[in-house]
């Protein structure tokens, strides 16, 4: 893998408020950055808002203000969520800055210049909910209802101008087949092949900007039409970077960080991402990103989220959940809870189980019991070990869940593979505890010749505790970070380098702090 790392999630459009859905998607953006930040990588984390397109304008039209005001107001919304979350994004573009605006303005005019646009007519179904052309065929099968929102499609007869999308179907087959981790996870890529393979059109990618109000990026050869807000928002993961090959003025992040590493998005929107962006980025000479990784969908209690069914997971619920537990829970249980690339269900119940077993009577007890022995047994001291490897029981006990975090972390933080991953933690807190449970250094305690054994018994579960807790960072930063500094360990410290990740690094001699309790049980 290179040595920088470029991640981004969708752009979120801002006609509600935010929702689990962008929670879900920028937390595991969030947990990647961290990760790579962690092994030592340059990162590069984009997220933002997409802020054109008719269905920004029927929202801002229905609360009777304008799509820039309401675009101010929701954004603020999502600044707020992530600080809540603890998003540790570099860059927030928004599809109505200049920067943006003006970069896409070039995009198309490059595009021009290679005859990869055309005037036509655009007739046919529209999905304004998803901003989505419908084919006659789809549309008929769905009874003229949007798949996603159930809402009635819209007929479109417009002149537009189109992108020479069916010229470059061929090649974006045979690099798909020749890229086995350019779509995942692997059966969204077979549907994808499937569909491609069924023949694709050229796409409409203008709108006459007077049914939009006006707002939208001007196509620069015709500032009647606006650029079709896919195209725009598609950009948006090159014009943050600044386009150097577009004739942009070199600003150091283009050649640093494109093409992205991966690309997190859902799975209502996969085929823009597998279709259109790669198909553009081939128009325009520029190279793929490496992966396009669609996610699942969560339902609620059950059911398909619905704010009149009040299982809606809006802002305020989210808000409500990390004041009851904390954020780093709520964001450890979205990528615990289920694969990522599976559908999920959202339930209270789930998520205090999970809470109570994992994260109090697993890791946070774990850390407790350690904490509070060395306190009791070596005034507060980490204690010397026989010998700074494992061996005996100790190896026994933990030797592969230790190997199996060390040899396996990269590859499932490369594959998504979130839910795994904390899994391998748990396997070794789980093994630590039962170590203890085993070895019962509580009682050894009363025999005062084996303050020896003792000593290599707690050294090790301290160890095991660092380690649980630095491969946990990405997840839960914060409880990570408070949890450690109760092992004498500073957030500056934490790292998950070859070096960091290796049995023996925690120094004997230094003061540990207590008593802890990390995740307070929930009754
Ligand atoms: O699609 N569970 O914006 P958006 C999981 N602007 N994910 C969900 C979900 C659910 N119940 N509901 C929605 C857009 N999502 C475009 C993107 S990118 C160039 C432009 C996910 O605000 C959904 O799959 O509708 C998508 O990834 C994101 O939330 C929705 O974003």
């Amino acid at each position: 893998m290179s040595e920088k790392f470029y991640v981004t999630t969708p752009i979120y459009y801002v006609n509600d408020e935010p929702h689990i859905g962008h929670a879900y998607t920028t937390i595991a953006a969030d947990v990647l950055a961290r990760y790579h930040r962690l092994r030592g990588r340059d990162v590069f984390f984009l997220t933002g808002t997409d802020e054109h397109g008719i269905k920004i304008v029927k929202a801002a039209r229905e609360k009777g203000t304008t799509p820039a005001e309401l675009a101010d107001s929701v954004v603020v919304r999502f600044k707020e969520l992530w600080k809540l979350l603890n998003i540790s994004n570099d860059d927030f573009i928004r599809t109505s800055q200049q920067r943006h605006e003006k970069r896409v303005q070039e995009i198309i005019r490059r595009l021009l210049q290679q005859d990869e646009i055309y005037r036509g007519k655009y007739e046919g179904w529209y999905d304004e909910g998803q901003e989505e052309f419908v084919t006659d065929f789809t549309a008929a099968q769905n009874d003229y209802k949007s798949a996603i929102s159930g809402k009635p499609l819209v007929r479109y007869s417009e002149e537009s101008w189109f992108f020479r999308l069916s010229k470059w179907i061929n090649r974006l087959i045979e690099y798909i087949e020749s890229h086995e981790r350019f779509i995942l996870p692997e059966s969204r890529r077979n549907e994808i092949l499937s569909k491609l393979r069924q023949g694709v059109g050229d796409l409409s990618i203008s709108r006459q900007i007077a049914k939009l109000d006006g707002w939208g990026v001007p196509m620069p050869n015709d500032p009647e039409h606006s650029v079709y807000v896919w195209i725009d928002a598609l950009s948006n993961y090159i014009t943050a970077l600044g386009i150097p090959e577009i004739g942009d003025e070199f600003d150091g992040k283009a050649s640093q960080y494109w093409p992205a590493d991966i690309h997190l998005i859902g799975k209502d929107i996969l085929w823009f991402h597998a279709v259109y962006w790669p198909a553009l980025l081939m128009a325009l000479d520029m190279p793929l990103p490496e992966t396009i990784f669609a996610h699942g969908w969560w339902t609620s209690e059950g059911k398909k989220m619905s704010k009149s069914l009040g299982n809606f997971i809006s802002f305020d619920t989210i808000e409500q959940i990390c004041k009851d537990y904390c954020p780093d829970a709520f964001r450890y249980f979205l990528l615990r809870e289920v694969p990522f690339g599976a559908d999920g269900d959202f339930s209270l119940n789930a998520f205090k189980m999970r809470y109570n077993n994992e994260l109090a009577n697993d890791i946070g007890n774990l850390l407790s019991r350690t904490v509070n022995m060395i306190g009791r047994y070596f005034d507060g001291k980490i204690p010397t070990p026989a010998q700074m490897e494992l061996t005996g029981i100790e190896a026994e006990f933990l030797n592969e869940p230790l190997r199996k975090l060390q040899s396996q972390a990269d590859d499932m933080i490369t594959d998504c593979k979130f839910s795994d991953y904390i899994a391998a933690v748990l396997d070794l807190t789980t093994a630590t505890n039962r170590y203890i449970d085993k070895t019962e250094p509580f009682r050894l305690a009363r025999q005062p010749d084996q303050q020896e054994r003792i000593a290599t018994i707690l050294y090790t579960c301290a160890e095991m505790v660092r380690l649980a807790l630095f491969y946990l960072t990405p997840f839960m930063p914060d409880k990570a970070a408070e949890g450690l500094a109760h092992l004498g360990i500073s957030q500056d410290q934490i790292e998950l380098t070859d070096e960091a990740v290796k049995f023996g690094q925690i120094r004997p001699g230094m003061s540990v702090s207590g008593p802890v309790s990390l995740f307070p049980r929930k009754i």
